[in-house]
């Protein structure tokens, strides 16, 4: 297990999953730009650790991320760990249309976005592209580009991040899959206010990159 530095929160709290998942890696970003200290528990879903009945006992349906708070509380759903996180900070507007505007946004991941992106690129960098997914991965090339391309437009008018000129928790959730979505296929140099919001992303403060994480892992 890992821990990280930060200010003390006021719940301990411990996260389960693989920083090269995009679903993990979006909360473990978020908890690193609120400088929230956790402990970081690495599940390896392809040696069944996220299915044994403890993991079973937080999340039943077997999937990374979880969060669990000391008091026993747990949480699964990356969208649904980064609004508990992220309500009480700069990353949750204050009025009420830009938050209905961030959950549609983070809804629009989970439904039309990742379902594409992160599969194609699930399929091509952790399964090498096998004969017998290539059909899927070539399936999910339009959904992915639609997809870009919706974000893309919106990013054109809406003044530097997804719902706003602030960053929000929709634009962590969206970026964890949209920056490597190279790895799926997806030539992200048609999409250039994508490419300008990923760099303003990256200079956020406290920003991590999948990397970093990595590196972090390794020398603890
Ligand atoms: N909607 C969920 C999706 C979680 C999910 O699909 N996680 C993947 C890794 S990215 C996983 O655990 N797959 C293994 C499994 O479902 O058995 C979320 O956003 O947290």
């Amino acid at each position: 297990m890992t821990s990280n530095g930060g200010a003390a929160g006021v719940d301990q709290i411990t996260f389960y999953g693989d920083t090269a998942s995009g679903n993990c890696y979006k909360v473990r970003l978020l908890a690193s730009l609120l400088d929230l200290q956790y402990h970081w528990q690495h599940i390896d879903i392809l040696k069944g650790e996220s299915k044994t009945p403890e993991f079973l006992a937080m999340n039943p349906t077997g999937a990374i991320p979880v969060m669990q708070l000391d008091n026993g509380y747990c949480l699964p759903e990356s969208n649904a760990i980064l609004f508990y996180l992220g309500q009480d900070s700069d990353y949750w507007p204050d009025d009420k249309e830009t938050r209905a505007l961030v959950l549609g946004w983070m809804f629009f991941e989970q439904y039309s976005h990742e379902p594409y992106v992160a599969v194609a690129r699930f399929i091509n960098k952790f399964l090498g592209l096998p004969e017998e997914r290539k059909a899927e991965y070539e399936s999910k090339q339009l959904g992915g580009h639609r997809a870009l391309g919706t974000m893309n437009s919106q990013l054109e008018t809406s003044g530097g991040f997804m719902c706003s000129e602030h960053p929000s928790i929709a634009d962590i959730a969206l970026f964890a899959y949209t920056h490597v979505a190279d790895e799926g296929g997806f030539d992200l140099s048609s999409y250039p206010a994508i490419v300008s919001w990923i760099k303003r992303i990256q200079s956020l403060p406290g920003f991590k990159s999948m990397d970093d994480f990595k590196h972090i892992d390794s020398s603890t």
